[in-house]
């Protein structure tokens, strides 16, 4: 299997997110795509190659454009803003009920996309991000020119970024925007997400859809993150009705119940029967994973890759969260070596 990855995630690397309230150390770090190229390499799983350039236009077909021209100035603005510090730009207020969209200074402008404070934009954030879509949009050309799988080895991630706002680590939907990419070259593709959070963004993007099926196996957002999004009745809506399937699982959800809801999620694609399958390959089910409350075990997700591969589709694996240093590079493999064996 051919990985996709660029150095430029590298750029990307934040130091701290405010969380319960407190400052406490960013987890979405380099290390993260660094250790899993690393293992790649030692397995042998397959060429690891550097994405092509394209441009803006496949990003416009998902995002905003202001908000596109947002992310791409905010860190200048901040600094402006606050006379050089170079420390990086947070919301600190947002326009909840009763107040307006309001998008004319910096901070109004990160009150309006932002949806958390996990998601600091520091000098190098909007690079990455772009390397991240053009790694996923180039793992969706191989898929289109033949190739059986590709991963697309993206940091930052993308399902908590949707056409005009960015959180939950996310910046732009490298996964929708793949998506977007494949649907405008004639294919009909689904999304399986199965990061232990709900991809709530990559589901607002495609809600009202036919053409392109969300499927999310996910922590319940009664008790986890994003909180506001992701209850088992969002079932799409107008011409996409039935076309959103959402599967949220209790707190320490371990093999047994998650494999069931996994079949589910399977035969809902199944029964769709797209040309492409893409994964919104969160590691983040780890049972010890720092920020999250599933048990899966490493050999689980040999399990996952061998029960994805049954869907005998051309698959692309775009890479979302996962915070165990130790044990994401073995588990990502994992998947992959599963998908392989099938
Ligand atoms: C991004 B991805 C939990 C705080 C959660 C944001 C989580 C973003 C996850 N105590 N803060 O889906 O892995
Ligand atoms: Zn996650």
């Amino acid at each position: 299997m051919k990985t996709i990855y660029s150095p430029a995630h590298r750029a990307h690397a934040p130091k701290e997110e405010f969380e319960a309230g407190r400052l406490s150390p960013a987890v979405e770090i380099p290390e993260r795509a660094e250790r899993v190229r690393a293992e790649i390499e030692r397995r042998k799983i397959g060429p690891i190659l550097p994405p092509e350039e394209f441009g803006d236009e496949p990003v416009l077909r998902v995002h905003d454009s202001r908000f596109v021209g947002f992310l791409r100035t905010a860190y200048d603005d901040w600094r402006i803003r606050y006379s050089g510090d170079t420390a990086e730009a947070f919301p600190s207020a947002w326009p909840v009920r009763g107040m307006r969209f309001n998008v004319s200074d910096i901070e109004s402008r990160l009150g309006s996309y932002a949806s958390d404070t996990a998601t600091p934009i520091g000098r190098g954030t909007i690079d990455a991000a772009r390397a991240a879509v053009d790694a996923a949009l180039t793992a969706a050309q191989q898929i289109q020119r033949g190739e059986r799988a590709v991963l697309a080895l993206t940091r930052p991630p993308g399902h908590h970024a949707s056409a005009d706002v960015f959180g939950g680590y996310c910046y732009f939907n490298n996964a929708a925007i793949a998506a977007q990419w494949l649907v405008d070259r004639g294919l009909r593709p689904a999304i399986l997400d199965v990061d232990y959070h709900h991809g709530n963004c990559t589901q607002s993007i495609f809600y009202r859809r036919s053409d392109v099926l969300f499927v999310s196996v996910h922590a319940d957002p009664s008790f986890a993150y994003p909180h506001f999004l992701g209850f088992a009745d969002e079932r799409g809506a107008d011409a996409g009705e039935g076309f959103n399937v959402n599967l949220p699982l209790p707190r320490l959800t371990a093999w047994d119940s998650y494999s069931q809801a996994l079949d589910t999620a399977l035969s809902r694609v199944r029964e769709f029967s797209p040309d492409v399958l893409l994964v919104s390959l969160g590691l983040d089910t780890f049972e010890a994973d720092p920020i999250s409350h599933f048990r899966l075990k490493v050999q689980d997700y040999l399990r996952i890759g061998r029960a994805i591969a049954g869907l005998c589709k051309p698959t692309l694996f775009v890479f979302e969260g996962g915070y165990n240093l130790d044990a994401l590079a073995e588990i990502t493999v994992n998947v992959l070596e599963g998908f392989e064996q099938r």
